[in-house]
């Protein structure tokens, strides 16, 4: 018999204010009918965009007590999804985690937290890259956005970048290990009013390009609310790109219905403004095989 609900161990830091991982990766598969349980790697006050003097609690000497009583209940998950990470001791303890948790049949997916804008984020480093690129191997599908991209294949940022360069960049990361690999927030040549997601299934060889009208703002935890949605997604059944369309309308309605107000970006996407879209069927489409 079908299971009634499908089980995810949610590994993200927890933050109080900003609308980031935890805060939107809950209330997103909750709504998706998924159940989340959270494995937290960090507290903080605030996400780390924007905010100065936020307070960070690093969770990393705690998680494996944590995991530990896990084994001992027994729980297992359909999914392993992993995004924001405290520290890169915390890749060892979750590839621990994996080993032990994963069964034949759980999707793993690594978001690779690590920047965006063509920097890291304040509370990483090199360690923290050289440690994704060996914990993305662990990894069935990741998400890393443009700028990921570019630290975990060492490459140097280009404004623009044409289909072949990117086919070669999702090429060299499946050979990292994944077999699914979405790369968001990919420009595009001489139209800086789109951005693409663009992903390759190395089983059955597939490129897939969803196109993004470029919004002139930008909101922290976006990418959280991504592939948590792709994530809810395919655990409901639907395809590859399917799932990065049911994302990009639901990303693009998320920051419209904030862009409208005139408020601080860093407080985030008005995520229960748009909540209840991920309730209704997918009406529309608009990938492309690329
Ligand atoms: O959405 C990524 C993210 C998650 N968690 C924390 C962050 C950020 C991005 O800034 O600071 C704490």
């Amino acid at each position: 018999m079908k299971k009634p609900v499908q089980r995810v161990a949610a590994i993200h830091d927890l933050s109080g204010f900003g609308r980031v991982s935890l805060a939107v990766v809950i209330p997103i598969l909750s709504t998706m009918g998924i159940q989340v349980c959270p494995l937290p790697t960090a507290v903080l006050s605030t996400h780390t965009g924007s905010f100065k003097n936020y307070k960070f609690i690093d969770l990393t000497t705690h998680m494996t007590e944590y995991i530990a009583h896990w084994k001992e209940i027994n729980i297992d998950f359909d999914c392993i999804y992993s995004g924001f990470l405290g520290s890169p001791q915390q890749i060892d303890i979750i590839s621990h985690f994996i080993d032990d948790f994963a069964r034949e049949d759980t999707l793993v997916v690594v978001d690779p937290v690590m920047g965006d804008g063509g920097k890291l984020y304040s509370s990483m480093n090199q360690n923290m890259v050289r440690e994704m690129r060996k914990y993305i191997q662990k990894a069935d599908l990741i998400t890393p956005n443009y700028t990921e991209v570019l630290f975990l294949l060492g490459e140097k940022e280009t404004k623009t970048i044409n289909d072949d360069q990117i086919k070669d960049y999702l090429r060299r990361l499946v050979d990292m290990g994944p077999r699914i690999v979405i790369i968001t927030s990919v420009p595009t040549r001489n139209n800086t009013s789109v951005t693409n997601v663009i992903a390759y299934n190395k089983d059955d060889k597939r490129f897939w390009k969803v196109k993004c009208n470029y919004i002139p703002v930008y909101y922290p935890g976006t990418g959280d609310v991504f592939t948590s949605v792709v994530v809810g997604s395919l655990l409901q059944g639907d395809s590859l790109p399917i799932a990065m369309d049911r994302a990009v309308q639901f990303i693009t309605a998320a920051i419209r219905a904030s862009y409208g107000h005139n408020y601080p970006q860093r407080n985030g996407i008005m995520l229960e403004r748009v909540l209840g879209n991920l309730t209704l069927p997918v009406m529309i489409s608009s990938y492309e095989l690329l």
